[in-house]
């Protein structure tokens, strides 16, 4: 074995058990990765903006900015992404899609929604005025079975109005919660009830129609899931992860949280994972698993004709995509979005940036 090759192997070696270990020894919450812990010469050179997305952002728009990095010595910038690789899964307060318990009235499974604000911490230490169902980003998922009545009742505490469309859902005309087409907007201080026969199957999505681009921006969103009634109608898996993918005022986001923040998914060895990713952000979001093929099955709920195999996936604004991956491969593997700009920068690693954990 040369020399290269044995220095590669002991760096993946360590990096492996680096992450294992930090998970092994719970949740670590200490230095994010870099930009805020370590105000270095790096740090200046992003200049104003200072947040990781901007530095990436910056990054990406002016290869010249490279040329400011060249302040920063290999050993110092190697030193940032170890960091932000060692603080991974990084602690950080609220957690969001949980699921939701219902409560029964009559045939209706009813679900209970509260659209209000909340300091929401989106990176270790790093926290913003958040808008969001319940207090959490994304809202708590809200899961249902094909044919299931159902009916979720807003209630808004925001100072301006807002409105809940179910993304993807076959709803009447009058419960698609778009105001002024369909409702009156809900005003601060009011409920709306929407009801509807839960169809069709597949993974979905709600959020706010008003004034979205601020709303849904600032957390107004959550999965729907509709279980089919027949589960074998679907390709079997052994374990589900629900990926929301947003950008907004707080960043680059998966599950409400920016790297190192985000959460790794474990799996045993063989066990086929299915990912639901949904994209409530503005951007295209290509989703790219190292070491493992994702085999997509379905399109914004609906099965595709033909199964196919992919390592990267776009995820545009408004869809969901359903992917299963056969872990077969046992390691940490890195998970991001591979716009470059939205993951990783002079600084690390950062946003929409995680890993598929396989053990034994
Ligand atoms: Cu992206």
């Amino acid at each position: 074995m040369g020399i290269m090759e044995r220095a590669k192997r002991a760096l993946s070696r360590r990096g492996f058990v680096g992450v294992l270990g930090t998970l092994g020894a719970g949740l670590v919450g200490l230095a994010a990765c870099g930009t805020e812990a370590t105000p270095t010469k790096a740090a200046a050179a992003v200049g104003a903006s200072g947040t990781h997305q901007m530095a990436g952002m910056a990054g990406a728009a002016t290869p010249v900015a490279s040329g400011a990095s060249g302040a920063m010595t290999a050993d110092e910038m190697d030193k940032m992404h170890e960091a932000g690789i060692k603080a991974f899964p990084a602690k950080t307060a609220g957690l969001g899609g949980q699921p939701l318990a219902h409560r029964m009235e009559g045939e209706f499974k009813v679900f209970d929604l509260v659209a209000k604000k909340v300091q929401w911490e989106v990176e270790p230490g790093k926290f913003f005025e958040a808008w969001g169902y319940n207090g959490v980003i994304p809202g708590p998922e809200l899961r249902v079975t094909e044919g299931d009545k159902v009916r979720v009742v807003v209630k808004n505490e925001l100072a301006e109005s807002t409105a809940v469309h179910f993304h993807g859902q076959m709803a009447p005309n009058a419960m698609d919660g778009v105001p002024f087409i369909t409702q009156p907007p809900i005003k601060p201080g009011t409920n709306f009830t929407y009801e509807f026969v839960a169809k069709p199957a597949g993974t979905h999505m709600y959020h706010s129609h008003h004034n979205a681009t601020k709303q849904v921006g600032l957390g107004l969103l959550g999965a729907f899931i509709v279980d089919p009634q027949d589960p074998k109608t679907r390709p079997a898996f052994d374990k589900e992860w629900t990926i929301v993918i947003n950008d907004g005022p707080h960043g680059f986001t998966l599950n409400g949280k920016g790297f190192p923040a985000t959460q790794p998914f474990v799996a045993k060895r063989g066990e086929r994972v299915l990912i639901r990713y949904m994209n409530e952000g503005q951007l295209l979001h290509p989703m790219h698993l190292h070491g493992m093929p994702q085999q997509v099955i379905a399109r914004d709920g609906y099965l595709v004709p033909q199964p196919f195999l992919c390592d990267t996936l776009t995820i545009a604004p408004g869809e969901r995509w359903d992917v299963i991956v056969e872990a077969t491969e046992l390691g940490v593997w890195a998970f991001h979005c591979h716009v470059l700009s939205h993951a990783e920068s002079e600084h690390g690693m950062f946003g929409m940036v995680t890993a598929l954990i396989v053990k034994e």
